[in-house]
C-alpha cells in the first residue's frame, strides 16, 4: 500500500486549520491534523517542503517505522513544529490503516476500555455572575464536568475567558492582543469564584480550572491550598513547566490535583513530572505530541505512575484531532477526561464527522479509521487569515511568564 500523494490543506472556517491528506495507490486516503495555533504556516511548510517528498513511495502500513524515520532521520529533534508535522503523518497513516481494515481506530488500539468518553466543557464570563450563568448553561446541556474561568476585578482582560456563550477562541486576526495579569488580584479572587460555584451547583459536578501558566510555584501552591475546600477535579497549568522539578514545591503544599501538558510535544517534556508523580493528569494530545503513536507511549509511561490522561481539546485543534483523540481516549486504560470545546457550525461543515456528544460523554463512532472527513471544495472557500495568540503583561507592563 504505497503512498502516491500527500498534500496540505489550509483553511479558515472561523479559525485556521492545517490538514494533511495522504493517499495510497489503492485510492484510500487518511487525514491528519497539523494545526499549531498562531504559527500555522510553519507546519504547513515543514510538511510540504521537507516531509511530503519523503513519504511518496513509502508503505503506508509501516506506521512505527515512518514515525521513527521522521523523528530520528531529521537529526533535529522535538519542538512543536516538527512534532505537529510528524503527528499529522502518523494520524493520517492510522486513519488509512483503519479504513483499509474496515475498523474504527479504537479497535486497532486494543478495543474499548469504557463505554464512553467523559468530557469537560468551558464556562466563562466577565464576572462571577456571568460565569455562574454559563456554568448552569453547560449543566443544562448535560455536561458532568465543567471548567470555569472568569474575568478578574481590576484587570481589563484575562486570557482564557471566552467571548461568546459557546465558542471560545483565544487567537485574534492580524495583531496579537495583550492581556493583563496580576497574581495578587487572581489569588484573592479565584477562591471566591469556586466558593460560589459549589454553593450554586453542589458537590457532585466536576469543576476544573486553568491557571494558564501564570503563577510561580509558591503562588501555585497557595492557589491549590486555597481551592482545596472546593474539591476541584484539577487545577491546570499552575506554573510554566519547562522546569519540571518546580512542581515538587507545589506538591509539598496541596492535594488539589494537577493537570499539565498542552504545550508539551514529547515524552521527554513530562518524564520527570510523571515519574515523580508530580502531576495527576497529562494533557498532551494527538496533534502536538507526535500523533497516536507517541501519545500511546506517554500514556503507557503515565499508567505505571497512576497518572491519567486529560487531553487538550480546545477549538484550535481541528475535528480531525478531536476524532483521533476520542479513539485514543476510548481505548487507553488510564484515561481520565477529555477537553471538549465545540467547533463552530462552519467548521463542522468543513469537517463532517462520526463522533458525537450525548449527556456529558462523547463517542468516536464506528466509521472505519478516525471517522472524520474534509470537504475540500468547501474548505477552499475559507482562505487562511493570519492570527496570533495574545501576549500577557503585568500591570507595570512587564511581559509575563508564559
Ligand atoms: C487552553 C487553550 O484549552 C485550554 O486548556 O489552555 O485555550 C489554549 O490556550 C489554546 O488551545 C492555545 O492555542
Ligand atoms: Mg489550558
Amino acid at each position: 500500500m504505497k503512498i502516491v500523494d500527500a498534500k496540505v490543506i489550509v483553511c479558515c472556517p472561523g479559525r485556521n486549520f492545517v490538514t494533511l491528506k495522504i493517499t495510497t495507490e489503492d485510492g484510500i486516503y487518511g487525514l491528519g491534523d497539523a494545526t499549531l495555533n498562531g504559527r500555522e504556516l510553519s507546519v504547513a511548510s515543514y510538511l510540504t517542503e521537507h516531509v511530503i517528498p519523503l513519504l511518496i513511495g513509502r508503505d503506508s502500513r509501516q506506521i512505527e517505522d515512518t514515525w521513527q524515520y521522521l523523528y530520528k532521520g531529521a537529526y533535529w529533534r522535538r519542538g512543536p513544529v516538527t512534532m505537529s508535522a510528524i503527528a499529522a503523518v502518523d494520524t493520517a497513516l492510522w486513519d488509512i490503516k483503519g479504513k483499509s481494515l474496515n475498523a474504527p481506530l479504537y479497535q486497532l488500539l486494543g478495543g474499548a476500555s469504557r463505554e464512553a468518553v467523559l468530557v469537560y466543557g468551558h464556562a466563562s464570563g466577565a464576572d462571577i455572575k456571568k460565569t455562574v450563568a454559563a456554568f448552569g448553561h453547560y449543566l443544562s446541556l448535560g455536561y458532568k464536568a465543567v471548567r470555569a474561568q472568569s474575568g478578574i476585578p481590576g484587570l481589563s482582560s484575562t486570557y482564557g475567558v471566552g467571548r461568546g456563550q459557546m465558542f471560545y477562541e483565544p487567537a485574534e486576526k492580524d495583531a496579537p492582543p495583550v492581556n493583563q495579569w496580576s497574581t495578587e488580584h487572581y489569588l484573592r479572587f479565584v477562591p471566591q469564584l469556586f466558593e460560589r460555584l459549589r454553593k450554586e451547583f453542589g458537590p457532585e459536578i466536576h469543576m476544573l480550572h486553568d491557571a494558564h501558566h501564570r503563577l510561580t510555584p509558591i503562588e501555585a501552591a497557595r492557589a491549590g491550598k486555597d481551592l482545596e475546600p472546593y474539591r476541584l477535579f484539577w487545577l491546570e497549568d499552575p506554573t510554566p513547566a519547562e522546569l519540571q522539578e518546580s512542581f515538587r514545591l507545589i506538591r509539598r503544599h496541596t492535594t488539589t490535583p494537577l493537570a499539565v501538558g498542552e504545550v508539551f510535544n514529547t515524552i521527554f517534556d513530562c518524564q520527570q513530572l510523571i515519574q515523580e508523580q508530580l502531576i495527576d493528569y497529562i494533557r498532551t494530545t494527538v496533534v502536538h505530541a507526535g500523533g497516536i503513536t507517541h501519545l500511546r507511549k506517554i500514556a503507557n509511561l503515565a499508567e505505571l505512575y497512576q497518572v491519567r490522561t486529560g487531553s487538550h481539546g480546545a477549538t484550535d485543534l481541528s475535528p480531525v484531532c478531536m476524532g483521533a483523540a476520542l479513539h485514543f481516549d476510548l481505548s487507553v486504560h488510564n484515561f481520565g477526561i477529555q477537553e471538549y470545546m465545540q467547533h463552530t457550525p462552519e467548521t463542522d461543515k468543513v469537517f463532517p464527522h462520526a463522533y458525537s456528544f450525548r449527556d456529558g460523554f462523547m463517542y468516536p463512532g464506528d466509521a472505519p479509521g478516525i471517522g472524520v472527513d474534509l470537504d475540500e471544495s468547501l474548505a477552499a472557500k475559507y482562505p487562511y487569515q493570519r492570527a496570533y495568540l495574545p501576549a500577557n503583561r503585568k500591570l507595570d507592563g512587564t511581559m509575563h511568564n508564559w
